[in-house]
């Protein structure tokens, strides 16, 4: 059975290729079963013919889209453009899996998956090959002729990691998505969060199937991934895209002992302020961690516990910043402008903790409502984006569309372009001039421009 993986990536900010941990791992899972996959990888540029064309000469008897918010207006394209073939188009990934209304909206998709999709792809593959019935198992949602929907049960999440294949990397063309990412490969170890922010897609995705949401793979499953990786690829760091990278300390500290021994590559994480303390850093420098971001996401503490359910203090923030820099480790922070109840004095509180912070890096988002978090419900309960609201206009996070009479939309995108800048400006004048070029209008075009000498800008930029 003949599978095409689609991984539109058109319009998000920062210009690197990607690799997709889910749809390597939905290749890796088909492959083993003996099925064939391929990938078409829309990169940058809108290319619907492009893609035509590799269907006709890849031949596929599945579509299978993977899709967040900000991709589904691009991949409900190509499903239309698709609706005649005699073939199956399926869509998952957050957006499908959040906001299932999209599968009556997009017109030849004939179903979406729920949450995770291995069991899923598997099944649905082998019955294809076989010939037999499809649309029954759990986890899916099929458009039925008529166009109604049927909604079958909840899946299970996989509780075993490791009982997994390694992805399948060599389907992205690897080598050059390590170097269009700073010669940085990307490992998760865990899947799943123990937090509830509201305007993340993950706690909603920790819902949708039964069983355990956040789980851990074993440290030498991780490790003997990245070996091999290593061994395939010519790689300077790697970069750990599990959310929280600290949730169990006893695990991390396992974890730095095998990697100092066995890897030795520099590395970064992501973690939250509460989950990590002096200690836990110091594992981290001295298994060779040069950098973790965390979020601060707002630095007012009002909006974060009454809009954003993040109740940590400033207090503990600035503690964790510090803590993390003792340990000799370089940070990063990331932010987020135009809040649902944010003001223009919330969005300067966030600066201000940013300023007394002084990370050796920093990231600014505009906050988008995801489908599916509470923070979408709350933005059209209270008026803030119209309940009209379609996939089809889901911004790249450098847009609101949210409509606020204490915040507007100009003042929210002056404040996202500037942010940087105003953290910088008192501290390091270089910094908040490449800041500011990166963040202008101008910054995204000129990035891609400049492609073959944005490692050296991104180092004077960040000190990395
Ligand atoms: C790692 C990561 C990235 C990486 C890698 C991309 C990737 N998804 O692999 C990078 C840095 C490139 C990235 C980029 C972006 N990301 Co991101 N990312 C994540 C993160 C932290 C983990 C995702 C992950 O790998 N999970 C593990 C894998 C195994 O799970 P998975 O990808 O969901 O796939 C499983 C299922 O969803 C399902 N599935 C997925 N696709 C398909 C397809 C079919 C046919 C089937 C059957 C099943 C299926 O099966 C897979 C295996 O079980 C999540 C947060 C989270 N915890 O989910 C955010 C998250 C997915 N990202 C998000 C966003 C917003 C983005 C960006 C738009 C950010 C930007 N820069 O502007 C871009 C969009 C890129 C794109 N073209 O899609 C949001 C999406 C919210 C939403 N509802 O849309 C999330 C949820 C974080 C958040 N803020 O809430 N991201
Ligand atoms: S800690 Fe991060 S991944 Fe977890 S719910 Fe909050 S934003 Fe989402």
């Amino acid at each position: 059975m003949r599978t095409l993986f689609v991984y539109t990536d058109i319009g998000v900010k920062g210009g690197a290729r990607s690799y997709h941990f889910g749809l390597g791992l939905l290749s890796s899972v088909l492959r083993r079963a003996g099925h064939t996959t391929g990938l078409h990888y829309m990169f940058d540029q809108w290319d619907p013919a492009g893609f035509e064309s590799h269907v006709d000469r890849f031949k596929p008897d599945v579509i299978a889209y993977t899709s967040d918010s900000s991709q589904i207006r691009h991949v409900a394209k190509l499903a239309s453009l698709m609706k005649d073939r005699a073939l199956i188009q399926i869509a998952g990934g957050t957006h499908p899996s959040l906001y299932p209304k999209c599968l009556e909206r997009i017109d030849g998709l004939n179903a979406i998956c729920q949450g995770e999709g291995e069991a899923v792809m598997l099944n649905l593959a082998n019955a294809v090959e076989n010939g037999t019935d499809w649309t029954g198992f759990a986890g899916l949602m099929v458009k039925n002729s008529d166009g109604s929907i049927k909604r079958n049960a909840m899946g299970c999440f996989t509780q075993d990691l490791d009982s997994l294949p390694f992805g399948d990397r060599e389907m992205f063309g690897y080598q050059r998505v390590i170097e269009s990412d700073y010669d940085r490969i990307t490992v998760m170890m865990s899947r799943g969060c123990p937090y509830n922010c509201n305007y993340c897609g993950s706690p909603s995705m920790g819902k949708l199937a039964e069983g355990k949401y956040v789980r851990f793979r074993s440290v030498e499953n991780g490790i003997a991934e990245i070996k091999e990786i290593v061994s395939n690829y010519n790689v300077k760091s790697v970069f750990f895209a599990d959310d929280v990278f600290t949730i169990d300390r006893k695990y991390v500290r396992k974890f730095c002992e095998a990697y100092a021994r066995e890897i030795g590559l520099p590395f970064e994480v992501t973690t939250r302020v509460e989950s990590s303390c002096y200690d836990t850093f110091k594992y981290l420098a001295d298994a060779g961690c040069t950098r973790v971001a965390m979020g601060i996401e707002s630095g007012s503490e009002e909006l974060r516990r009454k809009a954003l359910n993040r109740k940590m203090t400033n207090k503990k923030i600035i503690e964790a910043f510090k803590d993390a820099r003792a340990a000799g480790l370089k940070t990063k922070s990331y932010n987020i402008v135009g809040f649902p109840f944010e003001t223009k004095a919330m969005h300067q509180d966030t600066i201000e903790l940013n300023q007394r912070i002084n990370p050796d890096s920093l990231v600014c988002y505009i906050f988008n409502p995801y489908p599916g978090t509470e923070l979408f419900n709350i933005s059209i309960k209270e008026g803030f984006l119209s309940p009209d609201f379609m996939d089809e206009d889901f911004i790249s996070r450098t847009d609101t569309p949210l409509d606020m009479p204490d915040f507007p939309r100009e003042e929210i995108l002056k404040c996202y372009r500037n942010f940087a800048f105003n953290v910088y400006k008192a501290n390091s004048v270089k910094k908040a001039i490449l800041y500011k070029v990166y963040y202008s209008r101008f910054g995204e075009p000129l990035i891609r421009a400049l492609d073959s000498v944005k490692k050296p800008i991104q180092r004077l930029a960040m000190g990395t």
